[in-house]
């Protein structure tokens, strides 16, 4: 048996430590540790704030799903005000959030996960004819085929990118060369490059994908054009309480918003839809095909017992979401709670979650039992609702002398800044492969009778895979590889929503709609003395909300529960494991000095730890620290 700790764990956003107990003689992994290891309390920054601000400081909780928290955090001070956007300001809220999702997706899959599959070391032992004529063949085989609703040249291959030929994947492969040879791996240092899974892919699928690796760094500034036509500057583009800031004039050469710069957005919609179809697809599908061939398919975890989801793009302006309206309308309906997806879709459990469900105390809460915070007495050991939630850090250390005594952490104390949420005294996993499972199920048990575009689409892909694979959605989905893929797919899908909302746009602006701000109760002359609310959103990790008290038109109470929080939360002795905990107890290590899989299976999440515990620490720590005894 062995003590493995890995902290930090490199190519994610913030700080994660993570420790696994190792059989050596069966790879089973007995225990699982995840511990968000800062903070730094945006939620008590808040406190005391005049709500039209609040979005402004609660989108820097995060610089990677950089416009989420602000949208989260918009919808739940609009909720509790009773103020209704203007079409045209959803419009675009639904393109800068679909093209986050995009941006996310493919800075992850090529940026921070990739290299647990695909190594640039190996790349050096492939032919780049033969790569070449790969990667024309995967993009045969693996175009899925699967078309959003909207007219889109198929056939237009993204100029930005260079064809796969010889000469260019020779040129690539001289370049990794050079890097290799200095010694120095820059920025593909700090991995397990002589583990034996990297053998699992041929040499030319190494190059094939490091290539597309080192092509998607200059396409991600291109992807969020729509952030900085829209809202100004990505990171952290600019929105306002009751719209957006950016004016429409058509033929106005100087206006915010006119005829060319929606071109622009135009342009980069169809990069980003063509990303997409030509590479992100077959990348993720040829080398998850690979590795479900051969039996990798653990990891799924909690995936396997409960997911959750909120739903989300509101296909028209809604008044609030506590009333529920949010829950009208949505083009994207994965809200509402699936278990036992691992038996099958027919066998599946759907739960719906409603609006009545957002106020109910016991529905949506927060406990704190391993985590380093403190509760008032009266509920020392309670989970609280998030509109009661408190926020009092209280960090304690192991004890001197003891087993732990930092070496370890102590997982029958507190050991984490993570809070741990819950669905009815339950935990639940959150994010695009959760999203998947709730649509997935709900069109095929017929309690989505009518399904949108989008959630056909998504159907589709499953039904896709699930053939070429020729397995059953269950035996794939609900792994390492599954939940990697499914942010794949859910990446094509965004392209296209993109694509749709800016059409709808367009045509609204023509007939002659040009508003983007509601003013009318931009005054706190005109609030409620006392007023509460919420804001869902599906963020690129999963479900997130942001829940708000305002009093005399200050902010009274502000807490966010974030995906990654509900993914890599600590343990509760009542409800079970967390998504990341119990996903690496359902992940064999082959070699315990070197967890790959673990980061395999921990990089699926994404996870985003300054999300998580709402902190950004910016002491500069060893990359990678794995010990063991
Ligand atoms: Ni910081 Fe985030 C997303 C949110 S993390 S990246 O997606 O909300 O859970
Ligand atoms: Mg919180």
């Amino acid at each position: 048996m062995k003590r493995v700790v890995v902290d930090p764990v490199n190519r994610i956003e913030g700080h994660l430590r993570l420790e696994v107990v190792v059989d050596e003689a069966t790879g089973k992994v007995q225990e699982a540790l995840s511990s968000g290891t800062a903070w730094r309390g945006i939620e008590l920054i808040l406190k005391d704030r005049d709500p039209r601000d609040a979005w402004a400081f609660a989108q820097r909780i995060c610089g990677v799903c950089t416009t989420i928290h602000s949208l989260s955090c918009l919808r739940a001070v609009e909720d509790a005000l009773g103020i209704e956007i203007p079409k045209n300001a959803n419009y675009i809220r639904n393109i800068i959030e679909a093209t986050q999702m995009v941006h996310d997706h493919i800075v992850h899959f090529y940026h921070l996960h990739a290299l647990d599959w695909v190594s640039p070391v190996a790349a050096l032992k492939a032919d780049p004819a033969a790569t070449a004529a790969l990667q024309n063949a995967v993009l045969e085989k693996y175009n899925l085929n699967v078309k959003g609703p909207i007219e889109f040249d198929t056939e237009a291959y993204p100029k930005e990118f260079p064809k796969a030929t010889t000469v260019y994947f020779r040129s690539v492969q001289e370049k990794i060369k050079k890097i290799v040879d200095s010694g120095q791996l820059g920025i593909f240092s700090a991995q397990w490059w002589d583990h034996p899974d990297y053998d699992v892919l041929p040499p030319e699928v190494h190059l094939m994908a490091v290539s597309h690796y080192l092509n998607m760094l200059d396409r991600q500034r291109d992807i969020v054009t729509s952030h900085v036509v829209f809202g100004g500057k990505n990171p952290h583009p600019h929105y306002v309480v009751g719209g957006m800031p950016c004016s429409i004039s058509m033929n106005d050469m100087n206006a915010p918003i006119n005829t060319e710069r929606l071109a622009v957005v135009d342009a980069s919609i169809n990069m980003t839809i063509a990303l997409n179809n030509y590479f992100y697809i077959p990348d993720v599908l040829a080398i998850g095909e690979i590795y479900v061939k051969q039996g990798y398919v653990d990891g799924g975890g909690l995936a396997k017992e409960r997911v959750i989801g909120f739903g989300d793009y509101p296909d028209e302006k809604y008044s609030g979401t506590s009333n529920g309206d949010f829950h009208k309308n949505l083009l994207l309906r994965s809200d509402g709670v699936v278990e036992n997806f691992a038996q099958g879709v027919d066998k599946a459990i759907f739960y719906p979650f409603e609006a009545k469900d957002l106020s109910d105390p016991d529905v949506l809460t927060e406990g704190v039992e391993h985590s380093w915070y403190d509760y008032p007495e009266k509920d020392k050991n309670k989970d609280l609702h998030p509109w009661d939630g408190v926020t009092n850090p209280k960090f304690t250390a192991p004890k001197e002398g003891s087993k732990t005594d930092w070496k370890y952490l102590d997982e029958n104390g507190k050991y984490s800044w993570i809070k741990t949420p819950k669905w009815r005294g339950k935990m639940a996993e959150v994010g695009p492969l959760s999203r998947y499972i709730i649509v997935y199920t709900k069109v095929k048990q017929g309690i989505l009778t009518e399904p949108t575009w989008v959630e056909k689409m998504m159907v589709d892909q499953v039904d896709a895979v699930s053939k070429m694979l020729n397995l059953s959605p269950e035996k794939w989905l609900l792994s390492t590889v599954g939940r990697t893929a499914t942010r794949g797919l859910e990446s094509q899908v965004m392209g296209y929503i993109s694509k749709y909302y800016l059409d709808k746009l367009i045509n609204n602006i023509k007939a002659g709609d040009t508003s983007v701000t509601n003013t009318e109760k931009w005054e706190p002359s005109t609030w409620p003395k006392a007023a509460k609310g919420v804001g869902l959103v599906e963020a690129p990790r999963g479900a997130l909300s942001h829940w708000v008290t305002i009093k005399d038109g200050k902010i009274d109470n502000y807490q966010a529960v974030v995906p990654s929080t509900w993914n890599a939360c600590p343990r509760d002795s009542k409800s079970g494991y967390g998504a990341y905990e119990t996903s690496m107890m359902d992940t064999k290590v082959k070699i315990a000095d070197k967890p790959l899989e673990i980061l395999k299976v921990i990089h699926s999440f994404d996870p985003c730890l300054a999300c998580a515990t709402h902190l950004y620490d910016a002491s500069g720590r060893k990359l990678t620290v794995v010990h063991s005894d």
